[in-house]
């Protein structure tokens, strides 16, 4: 990044990193670990997000310069279907609570984390940020994507009427270390890698995945995706939201041929088509962050057998 870039160091600043046990949050206190910032964190023992008081009292007394709000309630394609009411409340509630917040105890600049799910199940491929409604969700997945582009308008109001610098980022899918590797919650990533894993480990002949193997999915590393946050934070301040993705995707028919390749399991893919697909596609335009200069550093592959890595420690 070039010096002339900045135009919000990170030295010597106190950074909030909002959910920094998750996978995201915990890529971005690893990439923070260089920028030479205070990194502050808060666990749920110690701060409730869902609670505006708790939250509003915590930023007072921390005062923190900036945030990244990478605190949500995330799950795969099942998890978003079955439980509709927890990814519209916890993600809403989280994202008010913490914007009206850092407002309040004028937090000089907050970055807010949202998901390539806000656009339109058939939006024009690849996704430009423009596209965001202009149509209907993928309804899977419409109400985490609707607490997301709530996000979103939250922070465009904050900088609208108080003057914040509020600004959103677009992560496509999302995997790496510290992913969640449960398979009714996860997605499908992780998924793939244990059930590969596990098929391997017990000499099965085939492993089954659910749709058709057919959409289209984007994958960008975690780590990736934290040094993106990072750039923007120091470089970006305006009202659009940022896409933030790899610019490339593969079928999950393919991803999956890659994860057994990967995990050394030889035997057959079956299809399981009474689960969902979901979007048909979902790739976004790469073309606003790379016209910035950010360019992702980590290959699909080199990803998967860091993270299958991770995996195996974790057993
Ligand atoms: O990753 P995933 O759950 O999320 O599923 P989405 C992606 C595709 O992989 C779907 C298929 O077509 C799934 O049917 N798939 C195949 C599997 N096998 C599996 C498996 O074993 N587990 C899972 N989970 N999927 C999510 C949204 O959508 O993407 C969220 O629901 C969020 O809101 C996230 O936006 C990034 O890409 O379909």
């Amino acid at each position: 990044m070039n010096d002339e870039q900045v135009i919000f160091p990170l030295k010597g600043k106190r950074v909030w990193v909002a959910g920094h046990r998750g996978m995201v949050g915990s890529a971005i206190v690893r990439r923070l670990a260089s920028e030479g910032c205070e990194i502050l964190t808060a666990g749920r023992d110690v701060l409730d997000l869902e609670r505006q008081s708790a939250v509003e009292a915590w930023i007072a007394a921390n005062k923190p310069d900036a945030i990244f709000m990478a605190a949500a309630k995330v799950g795969g394609i099942l998890a978003n279907d079955t439980y509709p009411a927890d990814f519209l409340y916890n993600n809403l509630v989280i994202e008010t609570n913490i914007v009206d917040a850092a407002w309040r105890s004028g937090v000089g600049k907050v970055l807010f984390l949202g998901s390539s799910c806000i656009y339109p199940k058939f939006a024009p491929q690849p996704i430009t940020e423009d596209s965001l409604l202009t149509g209907p969700l993928e309804p899977t997945n419409e109400w985490y994507a609707i607490a997301k582009i709530a996000g979103i308008k939250l922070a465009q109001a904050y900088r609208k009427q108080h003057g914040c610098d509020f600004i959103s980022a677009m992560p496509t899918n999302l995997y790496g270390i510290g992913d969640n590797f449960d398979l009714n919650s996860s997605h499908v990533m992780p998924a793939l890698i244990r059930k590969a894993h596990e098929a391997k480990l017990a000499g099965a002949d085939s492993i089954t995945i659910w749709g058709t193997g057919t959409p289209r999915r984007e994958f960008l590393n975690a780590d990736d995706c934290a040094d993106a946050c990072v750039f923007l934070m120091k470089t970006y301040s305006d009202f659009e939201h940022v896409n933030v993705g790899s610019g490339e995707d593969i079928t999950i028919l393919e991803l999956a041929r890659l994860v057994c390749e990967v995990v050394g399991f030889e035997g057959e893919i079956i299809t399981d088509t009474s689960k969902p697909d979901g979007t048909p596609r979902k790739l976004m335009s790469a073309d606003k962050l790379r016209g910035m200069g950010w360019k992702p550093k980590i290959s699909l592959r080199e990803g998967l057998e860091r993270t299958y890595r991770y995996y195996r420690n974790s057993l």
